[in-house]
């Protein structure tokens, strides 16, 4: 089955930082749905865990600039 999580974002400060998230999360192989609320500093993403661990998620959000922090 998918895996959902939600993950800590910092570092972004309008909506095209949002959307720039999102768009990186959404293009990774294996990220089924990936949204990312900007005032609340959360994404909430979900994976097929076959394809992806937490970390990359985790380090997708960073190479697109800003820091990530998974959350329980
Ligand atoms: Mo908005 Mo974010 O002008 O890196 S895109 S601050």
């Amino acid at each position: 089955g998918m895996k959902r999580i939600h993950v800590r974002v910092t570092g972004m400060t309008c909506a095209a930082c949002s959307n720039s998230v999102e768009s990186a999360l959404q293009s990774v192989n294996g990220v089924l749905t990936a949204s990312v609320a900007l005032l609340q500093n959360k994404a909430n993403v979900v994976f097929n865990p076959t394809l992806l661990k937490d970390e990359d998620i985790k380090n997708a959000i960073e190479d697109a600039g800003f820091e990530a922090e998974i959350l329980h």
